[in-house]
Parts: C-alpha cells; sequence; structure tokens
C-alpha cells in the first residue's frame, strides 16, 4: 500500500517526530512528560501513531523505529534536565512486538549510556498485552530493567483483560489509569468508584498512580482528593513541540 511504502523511507527522510505532553505530581514538584511519536508525510499529511504503528509492527520496522524514538526521548530528557536543573523525568512506550524482537534491555543500556540520561528518569509504558503474553524472555527483561532502575508502567490500564494477578508478577512502579475512567468524573458514580478502588489497590501494591485524559479541574480535585500520585491530560497540556515543551517547563520552574 501506499502507507507502506512511505512508512519505509520515512526514518531515512525524517519524517518523523516526539511530541512531549506533560506529567505532574500532585505537589507539582515532581515533572515528566510521555514522548509520543507523530509522522508527518508530503502526501499523508499527519498520520496517527495508533494507525502506523501497527503496519511498522508487520514490516518491521517498529525495531529502528523504536529504537529512534528510545534515543531521541532520552536525550532530550537529558538535555532538558541540564538547562533546568530539574529531575525531569521522561516516559516512552514500548510495544510487546519491541520485547518479542529485540532486547530492549541491551537498547535501553545503550542508550543510556550514549546520552548521559540516569536510569530512574526514564520510565517504560507497556500495555497489558505486553504481560499477558505470559513470556518468560518479556519478564527476565522486564526484570533487568528495573534492576538497572529503570521504571515501569502499565498503560491504558483497566481497558485489557481482567486479571490482576500479573499486578503482583511483574516488577511493576506505576499505572497508568486509561482516560476512560476519567472521562465522566467528577459526576458518573461508578467511575468514581473505580476509580478509588484502582488508587486503593494501586497504594497498597506499592505502585504510583497516574490518570490519564485529565481535561477539567473537577477531574484534577477529585483526583488529588483521592490520593493520585500523578495527572497528565489536556487540562495541563496537549502534547507539545520540542521548543514549547520548554516554555511549559519554564512556567514550573
Ligand atoms: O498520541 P496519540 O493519542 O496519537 O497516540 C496514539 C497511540 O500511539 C497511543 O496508544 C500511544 O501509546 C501510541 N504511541 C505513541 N507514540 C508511540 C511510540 O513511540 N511507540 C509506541 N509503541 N507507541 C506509541
Ligand atoms: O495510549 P496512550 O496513553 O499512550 O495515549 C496517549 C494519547 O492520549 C496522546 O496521544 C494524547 O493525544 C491523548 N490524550 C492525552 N491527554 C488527553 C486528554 O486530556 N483528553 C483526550 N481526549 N486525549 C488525551
Ligand atoms: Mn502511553
Ligand atoms: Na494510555
Amino acid at each position: 500500500s501506499q502507507l507502506e511504502g512511505a512508512l519505509h523511507k520515512a526514518l531515512v527522510n525524517n519524517e518523523f517526530h516526539l511530541t512531549y505532553q506533560p506529567i505532574l505530581s500532585r505537589d507539582d514538584v515532581r515533572i515528566g512528560c510521555e514522548a509520543l511519536l507523530r509522522w508527518e508525510n508530503k502526501a499523508l499529511g499527519s498520520v496517527s501513531p495508533a494507525d502506523f504503528i501497527p503496519i511498522c509492527e508487520e514490516l518491521g520496522l517498529i525495531i529502528a523505529i523504536g529504537e529512534w524514538v528510545m534515543y531521541q526521548a532520552c536525550s532530550q530528557a537529558k538535555a532538558w534536565q541540564q538547562q533546568c536543573d530539574k529531575p525531569l523525568f521522561i516516559t516512552v512506550n514500548v510495544s510487546s512486538t519491541q520485547f518479542k524482537r529485540q532486547s530492549v534491555v541491551e537498547l535501553v543500556k545503550k542508550v543510556l549510556e550514549q546520552t548521559g540520561l540516569d536510569a530512574r528518569y526514564l520510565t517504560i509504558e507497556i500495555t497489558e498485552t505486553v504481560l499477558v503474553d505470559n513470556s518468560e524472555s518479556i519478564l527476565l527483561q522486564l526484570k533487568a530493567l528495573r534492576a538497572m532502575g529503570v521504571e515501569l508502567a502499565i498503560d491504558d490500564f483497566g481497558t485489557g483483560y481482567s486479571s490482576l494477578s500479573y499486578l503482583k508478577r511483574f516488577p511493576l512502579s506505576k499505572l497508568k489509569i486509561d482516560r476512560e475512567f476519567v472521562r465522566d468524573l467528577p459526576d458518573d458514580q461508578d467511575d468514581h468508584e473505580m476509580v478509588k478502588a484502582i488508587i486503593s489497590m494501586a497504594s497498597n501494591l506499592n505502585l504510583k498512580v497516574v490518570a490519564e485524559g485529565v481535561e477539567t479541574d473537577e477531574q484534577l480535585w477529585l483526583l488529588n482528593e483521592l490520593g493520585c500520585d500523578f495527572t497528565q491530560g489536556y487540562l495541563h497540556s496537549k502534547p507539545l513541540q520540542a521548543a514549547a515543551f520548554e516554555n511549559f517547563l519554564r512556567g514550573y520552574m
């Protein structure tokens, strides 16, 4: 297809860039961002990662693109840390295909060495599909990453498979509540109870909680009240180009 042909050339043609969406702790003291991949192609325009990432996985391009994302994200985070002497953290999405087709441990080791970023400022976001694969190799990789000091977050929590046993089995450090559960807060009583239960469970399992898709002050207020550790969403900011994120950072100095 046209999309496939274009994707094969996208990396060499410099058509990818990252955007950065702020993630703030409850007291605004800790600040970080999620690196989100964007693809701008002359003929196709801007294509959503939700559409092109699955194709990259089929074509095997996800390995090269994933390496580019990891390097770009970590070197940007390191540069921002040096500019603003704040312990900014960065989160990078890594798909199950990446874990299956390459050693994410070796990739992360190499990139942290190249960029000088301290492992504890890198969070890798994985979805439940990574965990339900139930692969020994993935479990070993996740353990090795944690042993290096890298944090692991489970993304889109609550939308995947319902088994909670993996929360104990895998060395996770954060849980990101999917925005589906945040959207109708504070009014929806069921969502309120669900989010409350997730936060309480996470706290008992020693996991930090990040709420996604926070769009209103009322949502933020309730999430803070319920003990949510971090929030992310349009209320703070939409995903930003690097220069715009730097401006945002200055506002929090
Ligand atoms: O930013 P946006 O809402 O368009 O992202 C859509 C989806 O693409 C999200 O689920 C997000 O996790 C995923 N995504 C964004 N950037 C990356 C990336 O660099 N790697 C992988 N594997 N997924 C990404
Ligand atoms: O699946 P993942 O969490 O990685 O997807 C992140 C995507 O969610 C980003 O691409 C971003 O565009 C989208 N997003 C971030 N904040 C909000 C928000 O407050 N509301 C909505 N509707 N989408 C958001
Ligand atoms: Mn994510
Ligand atoms: Na998510």
